[in-house]
């Protein structure tokens, strides 16, 4: 007879935390974030650690060599998706790995010619207030001119001039030749007393922008997850079906971090993964697994020789596996039962597998306390794809503005391989995710700054200022519906309510 769990399936928004003693340390400014990304053995240091808590989906419409930069900036990680071609993925894998903190690819450019409200749409689009103008409107076209919003006022001009009346032709503007180093380009900014300097080829063709802000930042972001050449750390997803020639491929782009992106990890086609990473590379090359979400499928990844483990079937934001299928467990409760198990492995062996908690997140609350729980950091896809730095559109709904952002079940983005059964087949016979518009959130770093503060003083409240002490010391306690609608305003009119009754 099959196995019936005396446990219900529970999810974040059913725990909150109790607070403990928060003595004089507990203030936000002592608190760190950082925390394991591989496995190691207690008493040593693992190979990679994360700054920040956070990893973002190897999804398509989250994961480009943008958000890797602009992620790995802030202290975190991106995956890059893997639902792409080898060559393709290996080449955002290379540009992550090239970039050069500091040097930035254009994101808002226009052809000679746009007309002025064309580039104040843009402006407010993107948020970035300077302008290039290109032969073909892309970032890598021959430069013509540079435009900022200091140029036109848009009070008094007419919105439909062209933009040439504003800019800065090219003959008036301070340019470098690539290849100069950023403390040259820093020298150049000062001694032109200007804010931003375009760096071209020797055909005049743009390749970066350096903004004086920028330099100034970088001083100050202590926080950059680099490796030993100060380049950013970035990982890719894979699949359990072209392993033996993505892998080499990415491995030689220069890869920090592989993690199997599947649906169910619980399967010999994981093993076999890893097998041949372990036979390829030893322990040189680092490869997560997953999703599982109980102990049986955390052993077994385990024993095969994850570096770390995903948690989450079915929570997704975009994800109807349970409804298709009936398949999954709540996040909560599939990361309760799988931390127990990682941690009865520690005592077992000594070794300890960081275990990540994998899709659900709808506040940032969710994520203090997946760390509660016991993860040592999220994944997240939806967070992410709200932000300039993902790979997809904005685009104008009503008075507001969306992203697009879809699943990797979606028909849409045909990853059959993350839902591969072993079958000879090329697409998928029906959709595990849907595709969807989130709302527009701007910035990554203005974003993540704010959740991050909320994490510090939630942990403040805990009596702890490292996560490895949350994990202590957290105590949680399962809510009723009527304590949920305590937790919100009740029994008051909201301002903002009556002024638009
Ligand atoms: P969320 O952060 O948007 O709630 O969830 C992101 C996670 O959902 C991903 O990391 C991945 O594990 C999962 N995912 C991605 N695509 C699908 C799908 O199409 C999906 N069903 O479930």
């Amino acid at each position: 007879m099959a196995k019936i769990l005396e446990d219900i399936s529970r999810t974040f928004s059913e725990y909150l935390l109790l607070p403990n003693l928060t003595t004089e340390q507990c203030i936000p400014t002592n608190v760190s974030l950082k925390t394991p990304l591989t496995k190691f053995k207690k008493g040593e240091e693992p190979k990679y650690s994360l700054n920040i808590p956070f990893v973002s989906a190897i999804m398509q419409s989250v994961s480009g060599e943008k958000m890797a930069i602009a992620l790995a900036r802030e202290g975190g990680l991106s995956f890059i998706f893997g639902s792409q071609s080898i060559e393709s993925q290996a080449e955002m894998v290379r540009n992550v790995k090239k970039h050069k903190a500091g040097f930035v690819r254009s994101d808002s450019n226009v052809k000679t010619g746009t007309k002025l409200k064309d580039v104040v749409e843009l402006v407010k689009r993107t948020g970035h207030s300077t302008v290039t103008i290109t032969d073909d409107g892309t970032a890598r076209g021959r430069l013509l001119g540079l435009v900022t919003d200091k140029d036109y006022r848009i009070s008094k001009a007419d919105l439909d001039d062209e933009i040439n009346k504003y800019m800065t032709p090219i003959e008036k503007l301070v340019c470098a030749k690539k290849g100069i180093t950023l403390s040259e380009a820093n020298d150049i900014i000062w001694e032109n007393k200007i804010n931003c300097l375009p760096i071209v080829d020797d055909e005049g063709r743009l390749a970066y922008l350096v903004f004086r802000k920028d330099y100034e930042e970088r001083k100050n972001n202590p926080n950059s997850l680099l490796d030993a050449e100060k380049r950013y750390i970035v990982g890719a997803g894979i699949n359990t079906r072209d392993y033996e020639t993505r892998i080499p491929a990415l491995v030689e782009a220069g890869v920090d971090v592989l993690c199997i992106d599947s649906s169910d990890g619980y399967s010999v086609w994981q093993k076999n993964t890893i097998d041949f990473v372990r036979a390829k590379y030893g322990n040189d090359v680092k490869i997560g697994a997953g999703n599982v979400v109980d102990a049986e499928g955390f052993r077994y990844l385990a024993e095969a020789g994850a570096d770390f483990i995903k948690v989450g079937v079915g929570g997704g934001s975009i994800c109807i596996t349970r409804e298709q299928k009936g398949i999954g467990r709540g996040q909560a409760s599939a990361l309760i039962d799988v931390v127990n198990a990682r941690n009865e492995y520690f005592k077992e062996t000594g070794i300890y597998i960081p275990v990540c908690s994998d899709g659900g997140i709808v506040h940032d609350y969710h994520i203090t306390l997946a760390l509660a729980f016991g993860a040592d950091f999220v994944m997240m896809g939806r967070y992410f794809a709200r932000f300039d730095e993902s790979p997809t559109r904005v685009v104008k709904m009503g008075n507001n503005y969306v992203k697009e952002y879809w699943g990797e079940g979606s028909n849409r983005a045909k990853n059959w391989q993350r839902y591969d059964l072993g079958e000879d087949k090329e697409k998928l016979s029906f959709e595990e995710g849907v595709d969807s518009y989130i709302p527009y959130a701007g910035p990554l770093k203005d974003n993540m700054q704010v959740t991050i503060s909320k994490i510090k003083s939630t942990m403040c409240n805990c009596g702890s200022i490292t996560i490895e002490e949350l994990h202590q010391k957290a105590r949680l306690t399962l809510v009723s519906n009527i304590s949920i609608q305590e937790g919100s305003a009740h029994d008051v009119i909201l301002k903002e309510l009556d002024k638009k009754l």
